[in-house]
C-alpha cells in the first residue's frame, strides 16, 4: 500500500528509513542533516565503513537510535535542466532503495522527496517518478510511504498518484 504522510522522517515508526543522502555518504544538510542526528555518532562510523555511494544507487545501514532498524541511503541527481540523466538516475534510486528493502526482508519503508530540496529537482516531476517505481513495488511491501515535509508537498503527492 501506499501512503503519504506529513512527518519528520526521523519519527516514523517504520523499519526502513531512507536519506536523501551525497555521494560520499558523510552526512549534510536537509533530511540527511536530521537523520544523522536522531540516529546518533553511530550512523557516520556505519557510513565511513561504506566507502560512498555513486549518483543512482543505494547503501544500508542499521539505523542506531533512531525508531527504524535501517536506513537506506540513496544519492540523487543534482538538477541541472532535465535533459540530462536526472530523470533515470532519480528513478534508480528508489528502485535501487526498494531492492535493498525487499533483500533485507523490510516490510515497511518511509522516502522523503529525493533531489528535492537542496539539489533543487522539481518537486511535481520527481513526485511522479517517485509514485511510478513505487507502484511497481506495491505488492512487495506492507507499506511504502511518501513522507513530506509540508502540506504543500503532501498536495503535489496526491496528484502524482491521481487522487483529488
Ligand atoms: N523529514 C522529511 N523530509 C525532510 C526532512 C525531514 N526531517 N528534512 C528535509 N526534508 P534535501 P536533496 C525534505 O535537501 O535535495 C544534503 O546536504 C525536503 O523538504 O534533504 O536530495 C545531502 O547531504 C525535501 O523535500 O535532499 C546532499 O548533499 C527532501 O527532504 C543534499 O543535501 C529532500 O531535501 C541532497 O539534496
Amino acid at each position: 500500500m501506499l501512503k503519504v504522510v506529513v512527518a519528520d522522517i526521523t519519527t516514523l515508526p517504520v523499519e526502513a528509513i531512507v536519506n536523501a543522502a551525497n555521494e560520499a555518504l558523510l552526512g549534510g544538510g536537509g533530511v540527511d542533516g536530521a537523520i544523522h542526528r536522531a540516529a546518533g555518532p553511530r550512523l557516520l562510523d556505519a557510513c565511513k565503513q561504506l566507502g560512498g555511494c555513486p549518483t543512482g544507487q543505494a547503501r544500508i545501514t542499521k539505523g542506531f537510535d533512531l525508531p527504524s532498524k535501517w536506513v537506506i541511503h540513496t544519492v540523487g541527481p543534482k538538477w541541472n535542466d532535465g535533459r540530462g540523466k536526472e530523470p533515470e538516475l532519480l528513478a534508480s534510486c528508489y528502485t535501487s532503495s526498494l531492492n535493498l528493502a525487499r533483500e533485507n526482508r523490510v516490510r515497511t519503508i518511509a522516502f522523503p522527496g529525493i533531489s528535492t530540496g537542496i539539489y533543487g529537482y522539481p518537486k511535481q516531476a520527481a513526485a511522479q517518478i517517485a509514485i511510478s517505481v513505487m507502484r511497481n513495488y506495491e505488492d512487495d511491501f506492507e507499506q511504502i510511504i511518501c513522507c513530506c515535509f509540508g502540506e504543500e508537498d503532501k498536495i503535489i503527492y496526491r496528484q502524482a498518484m491521481g487522487e483529488p
